[in-house]
């Protein structure tokens, strides 16, 4: 159909529909009633008419973070969060957090407007345009072009279909502007519509893969679990928290998978990680990847012994085998392979010699021990640990809280300070270690859980969605954002070496008032120099539900070099005169 064949909807008569209305349609139908999206040609009026039909409708301030909101809605739910941006520009701002959706396994669709396809395959210059579906590809799992009305159902049931079935990720499902206003029969229309059965069907491991990982298990002198957010986004709680509790096994979750077991329990081998990654003799990953944040299971970290033994659970098959060999892999959902391990173990299994538990307990308690006094530091201007140390007993004393987290040391410090007692309720970087992510994930978590949103957030990572708090103040959302203020990135005391006028390419505007930010919008601004007003403040900030941002003013000389992960910063080894 081209733009002169179509017709206006008569919704006087209610006997048409269009392009509109089929989307909406397809997906409510599909249970997916939250949109995150930021206006303009040509999905303007899909936004109204969607908030008109009972959909929440939430417009950010750039494309990137209605992104990383969707994606984040999609991993705390199961269900694909929906991105909605305009043609060329917004589409490609909306991108970053697509792809990042898709390497996190986060299920998410970003749904983009965007030019005439006869225009833009002839590259006559439209108004925006691009050739989005060929960009999108690459970058996600699935991409998708819908041209005619009578195909949005199915369109929109592929998109969600692929997005959470398998291992989960981002999907690209393109909207040509002259789509919108395409007209059909109503009732012709709703026919068209899928219900999408069952899209995220049961994976159950082989029976013989479980007895071959059993005897892994079995054997092992100084067996070790790994939990990784894969295992937290199966919502299989439960079921973790009994096998890792009758196995008896020491285990350690990856920053994201805090929580699935509270912190506090007896088994966690959180404090004694470089510990348990050397000396284990058998490693059972669930739902974790042996990627850079694992040292690719391999070297310096691993202990160097050939000897090591591999059990891996994951939902995606090509996983096994990507960085070393798996002797026992599990395909399957977490849930499911859990379950059957555990009832292939019986009654009369016997956990981890006292030697391995002890080794552990020791080693974790010394490095508990050294945290705790660190923590009580009153230093002003504040150091890490004195900041971090009050908001861990905020989050102990309010558990139901959802920690967001980026930046560099305030990242690195806070994951390991910061206990989490329930599951998701640790929200960061993830696996790309993405600065940016701040906002959109703690205004996602806000409105998919209801719980109120401890961002906490190092001044320069703030930054890149800073903005935002001005969406967080027109919904008037439960999140108090915390700026780590230490004048720049990294550090703020770094100097131009020529003496020239500029400064150095780390350091920021001295003394930064974030606060008046959020006074500008209507929030609660807070300025905090001492642990205590920082305690008082996020306390406050959690009663009143009102959005706060708390500007936490951080010694300026107090981190080091890209936190724990510097020794990634490639160094000139010369010196130019
Ligand atoms: C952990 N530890 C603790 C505790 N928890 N000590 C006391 N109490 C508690 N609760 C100990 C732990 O045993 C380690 O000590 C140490 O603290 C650090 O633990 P952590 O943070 O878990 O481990 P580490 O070595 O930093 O982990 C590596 C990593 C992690 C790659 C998984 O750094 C990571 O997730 N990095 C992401 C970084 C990122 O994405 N940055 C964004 C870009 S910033 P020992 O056992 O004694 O070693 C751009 O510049
Ligand atoms: P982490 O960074 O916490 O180690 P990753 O994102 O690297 O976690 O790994 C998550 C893994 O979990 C991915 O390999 C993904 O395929 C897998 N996964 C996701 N959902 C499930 C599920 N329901 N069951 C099993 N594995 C899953
Ligand atoms: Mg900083």
């Amino acid at each position: 159909m081209t733009p002169t064949d179509m017709k206006q909807p008569d919704t006087d008569t209610g006997n048409l529909t269009d392009g509109f209305h089929l989307i909406i349609d397809a997906l409510k139908l599909n249970d997916i009633n939250t949109i995150y999206n930021v206006p303009g040609i040509p999905i303007t009026d899909l936004g109204r008419l969607a908030q008109g039909a009972g959909m929440r409708v939430l417009s950010f301030r750039h494309e990137q973070h209605a992104g990383y909101a969707a994606s984040i809605a999609g991993y705390l739910t199961k269900k694909p969060g929906i991105c909605l941006t305009v043609s060329a520009p917004g589409f490609l701002n909306g991108l970053t957090a697509l792809a990042n959706a898709t390497t996190n396994c986060f299920p998410m669709i970003l749904i983009s407007g965007s030019s005439e396809r006869e225009i833009v395959d002839l590259q006559q210059g439209d108004y925006e345009e691009m050739d989005q579906l060929a960009i999108a590809k690459p970058l996600c799992k699935a991409a998708y072009r819908v041209l005619h009305a009578e195909d949005i159902g199915i369109g929109v049931a592929r998109a969600i279909r692929a997005a959470v079935s398998g291992r989960p990720g981002g999907v690209y499902l393109d909207l040509p502007a002259n789509l919108m206003g395409q007209v059909m029969d109503a009732v012709e229309g709703e026919k068209t519509l899928v219900k999408v059965i069952d899209p995220a069907p049961a994976s159950i491991p082989a029976p013989d893969a479980v007895d071959r990982a059993l005897d892994v298990l079995k054997k092992a002198e100084r067996p070790l679990i790994i939990l990784g957010k894969g295992a937290a986004y199966a919502q299989a709680d439960d079921v973790v928290k009994a096998f890792v509790e009758k196995s008896g096994i020491p285990y350690l979750p990856m920053s994201m998978a805090k929580g699935l077991l509270p912190d506090t329990h007896p088994q966690s081998a959180a404090a004694a990680r470089s510990l348990v990654l050397k000396e284990a003799d058998v490693v059972m990953m669930v739902g974790a990847r042996l990627n850079w944040l694992l040292s690719h299971g391999k070297g310096k970290t691993w202990g160097d012994k050939g000897s090591k033994k591999f059990i891996q659970v994951d939902i995606e098959a090509t996983e096994m085998d990507s960085n070393v060999e798996i002797a026992a892999p599990l395909v399957g959902d977490v849930g499911a392979v859990l379950d059957a391990m555990m009832k292939a173990m019986g009654d009369d299994w016997s956990k981890p010699a006292e030697g391995w538990l002890n080794a552990v307990g020791e080693k974790k308690q010394t490095n508990l021990e050294k945290m705790a006094g660190r923590l009580k530091s009153n230093a002003v201007p504040m150091d890490y640990h004195g900041a971090l140390g009050c908001l861990r007993e905020v989050i102990n004393d309010h558990p139901d809280t959802i920690l967001v987290n980026e930046g560099a040391n305030t990242l690195d410090f806070a994951r390991s300070i910061i206990d989490i007692h329930r599951p998701r309720h640790r929200l960061d970087v993830g696996t790309w270690g993405v600065m940016g992510i701040g906002m959109g994930t703690a205004i996602a978590a806000a409105v998919e859980t209801g719980q109120p949103v401890l961002a906490v957030e190092g001044d320069s990572a703030f930054g890149f969605s800073g903005m935002e708090i001005e969406t967080i103040c027109r919904y008037n959302l439960p999140v108090c954002v915390v700026v780590f203020n230490n004048n720049g990135i990294y550090r703020g005391v770094d100097v131009n070496p020529t003496g020239g006028p500029d400064v150095a390419p780390t350091v920021f505007v001295k003394d930064a008032r974030y606060d008046q930010m959020m006074a500008a919008f209507g929030g609660v601004g807070v300025y905090a120099t001492t642990p205590d007003e920082l305690n008082r403040a996020v306390r406050e900030a959690i009663a009143s539900g009102k959005p706060t941002l708390v500007n936490a003013i951080i010694d300026e000389a107090a981190g080091t070099e890209s936190g724990r992960i510097g020794n990634l910063n490639p160094q000139s080894v010369v010196t130019k005169k």
